[in-house]
């Protein structure tokens, strides 16, 4: 199924890449490419490989010759992009956030239930090998019952605030920029390796006084899980040095796994005797694991095979082999949702329940 598959491309920045470039490992075609103007819509058609470059969104979106349409553009222009093609019959993969607003995210979700077509949101950190192995040890009850999860999403390049990006402008980024940027990555990936749901969350951010752009830098999080546990997370756009570090700890009675995105290729194992530090493709990998091994050990995997990963089992549903853990709207909509029990936990300084 998927080298028959035509894929339409939305923006073509460091997104717009990365996706040209997992369209094209799993064997589908990128016909169109429509980007920011005219003339970048068509420098990106040879940068990405794309047989042409359309006019405009609509164009694209209304092609003939586009099965499935990749959303990579600005965050506030998701939704209406997203629906517009759900609703002209196209498959979506649409990049996170899907909506800078829950009601938009919901209406999103809603329609892709209404269709028959399959919807993707980009949570590729759930395709790390490691990230797989840790959730099928859980889900096996390793750990027995989980205490605490932890954990930190850094990163630096949005220091100094903002530093002059699309996304420190709310009206394209949306209201936050920080959590909804990166912390929905860190509570997807905790939800799906632990199979906990954060209940209830109090939150507090902090903002670069003297700059003007919007949104937070970064938001410090104390949450409690659906199933007895209590958490924490740091997540920063502004620590300088970090450049991609997502790290998490899950804490059990008789387990314990930590995971850092920037070695990905380990995952650290605490136990009642003895502590591991499991690497990817060795003896102590399952199969959960094994799936997303697309390289043998000692051949470091990382980010771009996540999103390989990702797109190649969104085609994979398309093509009705459904397979297990693919992030879809109903994922970005939790995302949406916890991203605005953040900001009123921060504006109101109490605890909200993060509805389901
Ligand atoms: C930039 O913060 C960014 O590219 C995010 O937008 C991605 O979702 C994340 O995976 C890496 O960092």
């Amino acid at each position: 199924m998927t080298d028959q598959l035509r894929a339409g491309l939305l923006g073509a920045g460091f997104m717009g890449s990365v996706h040209a470039h997992a369209i094209r490992a799993a064997g589908a075609t990128i016909t169109a490419v429509s980007a920011s103007t005219p003339e970048r819509s068509a420098q990106a058609a040879s940068e990405v490989g794309a047989r042409r470059a359309v006019a405009s969104a609509d164009d694209l979106i209304h092609a003939d010759d586009v099965d499935v349409v990749h959303v990579c553009t600005p965050n506030a222009l998701h939704a209406r992009q997203a629906l517009a093609a759900l609703e002209a019959g196209k498959h979506v993969v649409c990049e996170k956030p899907l909506a800078t607003t829950e009601a938009e995210a919901r209406q999103l979700a809603d329609a892709a239930r209404d269709s028959s077509a399959i919807t993707a949101v980009p949570f590729v950190y759930r395709f790390y090998p490691s990230v797989r192995e840790a959730r099928a040890r859980i889900a096996a009850g390793e750990a027995g019952a989980l205490r605490l999860i932890h954990g930190s999403y850094l990163q630096d390049w949005m220091a100094p605030a903002g530093a002059g990006n699309w996304r420190s402008d709310a009206s394209l980024g949306g209201a936050s920029r920080a959590f909804a940027d990166i912390g929905i990555h860190w509570c997807d990936l905790i939800e799906f390796t632990t199979g906990h749901r954060i209940d209830r969350l109090t939150a507090s951010t902090a903002a670069t006084p003297s700059s003007d752009a919007d949104g937070e830098d970064a938001a410090v999080l104390l949450f409690e899980t659906d199933r007895g546990a209590a958490g924490s997370a740091v997540i920063s756009q502004v620590s300088q040095g970090r450049k991609n570090r997502l790290w998490f700890s899950v804490d059990g009675e008789t387990a314990a796994y930590s995971f850092n995105q920037e070695q990905p290729d380990t995952l650290w194992v605490g136990g009642e005797s003895h502590n591991q530090v499991l690497h990817r493709g060795s003896a102590s990998e399952g199969p959960d694991a094994a799936r997303y091994s697309a390289l043998p050990s000692g051949h470091p995997q990382g980010y771009q095979d996540c999103f390989n990963a990702f797109v190649r089992d969104t085609y994979a549903a398309i093509g009705n082999d459904a397979p297990d853990g693919l992030p879809t709207f109903d994922d970005g909509l939790r995302a949406a949702a916890l991203t605005q029990a953040v900001l009123e936990s921060a504006d109101t300084k109490t605890w909200v329940e993060v509805p389901r």
